[in-house]
């Protein structure tokens, strides 16, 4: 709970913890759902979820015959609650190798989130944990994984920069099978200029992982840039389109203040966020948690604790 509080600062500083003050107390009228969707736009919760939103506090606001525009910070904590539905556990059990295809725009932070959570499910979960450099387009790229992979012990399967990531992700599989690892994690390129490229790319990716491994890959991770706000969602539906995207990571929340994002992946995607990126070390990779997600949000008193 301290590390999301402290992690979603910005987004609470900016916009929900204000929500109070903002409203004051008095009669709710057209100004006060002016301020409100202001207030919601601006945090990046995005338009249509915002007028979800909106419509269904004021349905609450006639039915329970509210008057007082401060007895509406709690119905909008309890409404945005509501949007959030407990994301699934990873399906990642029940089989001797589970495979997790991450994908995303360059810059989004897959492969720091890759290492985060070869880390956490290495050490919390206990499992045993390959990954595949399959971002081969460039050598930073590989080399970055590498070094992750020393430091956090788990064994990075690369090949030469350049080389065709269908072929390490083949061998990456074999390799991960043939050695009982249980997890798999596949890093990509974000290539993002040409959709049908990185269509082709992600489609043979999977099919080769899936070569190997009936039913693979089992999840298909989507990084997304926080701080890129609603523009991440117009991103995220291209993806969904190019590779059946099963869940989300949202990296760097704790550099922005556009954490209002969050819904919109729920109610305009459709899809859950499994973990939130909230710093850049190893373990600012947090499992998300509705109700402490929404409760960072409007939580005041933070700025004094250590
Ligand atoms: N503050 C912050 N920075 C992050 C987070 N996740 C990733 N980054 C940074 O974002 C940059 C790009 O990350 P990278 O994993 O290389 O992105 P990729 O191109 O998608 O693989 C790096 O400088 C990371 O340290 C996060 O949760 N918080
Ligand atoms: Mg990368």
């Amino acid at each position: 709970m301290a590390i999301f509080r402290r992690g979603l600062s910005k987004t609470r500083q900016s916009f929900f913890g204000r929500i109070s003050q903002m409203l004051g107390n008095t009669e709710i009228d057209d100004d006060t759902w002016d301020d409100m969707e202001t207030l919601l736009i601006q945090a990046d919760v995005g338009f249509d979820t915002t007028v979800r939103v909106i419509d269904s506090l004021q349905d609450r606001v006639r039915a329970e015959g509210m008057t007082k525009s401060a007895q509406l910070q709690g119905a909008l904590q309890e409404t945005l609650s509501s949007l959030l539905a407990f994301p699934p556990a990873l399906d990642i059990s029940g089989r001797e190798l589970s495979i997790i295809l991450v994908v995303g725009v360059n810059g989004s932070g897959k492969t720091t989130s890759i290492a985060k959570l070869a880390h956490r499910l290495q050490n919390l979960s206990r499992r045993r944990v390959m990954i595949a450099a399959g971002d081969t387009f460039r050598a930073a790229a590989i080399e970055q994984l590498q070094t992750w992979g020393s430091r956090i012990d788990v064994p990075v399967v690369a090949n030469r920069p350049g080389s065709d990531p269908g072929a390490v992700v083949y061998d990456a599989t074999v390799a991960a099978k043939a050695r009982g690892y249980e997890i798999l994690l596949i890093d990509t390129a974000g290539r993002l200029q040409n959709n049908y490229n990185l269509m082709r790319e992600l489609t043979k990716i999977s099919e080769v992982s899936g070569k190997v491994v009936p039913g693979a890959p089992h999840e298909v991770l989507l990084v997304l840039d926080g701080t890129t706000g609603q523009n991440a969602i117009q991103q995220a539906k291209k993806f969904q389109e190019a590779s059946g995207v099963t869940g989300v990571i949202v990296t760097k929340l704790d550099s922005t203040a556009k954490g209002g994002m969050v819904f919109s992946i729920f109610n305009d995607l459709q899809l859950p966020v499994h973990y939130l990126g909230l710093g850049e070390s190893i373990d600012d990779l947090v499992l998300f948690t509705p109700e402490f997600f929404v409760e960072s949000l409007f939580e005041e008193e933070d700025e004094d604790e250590a």
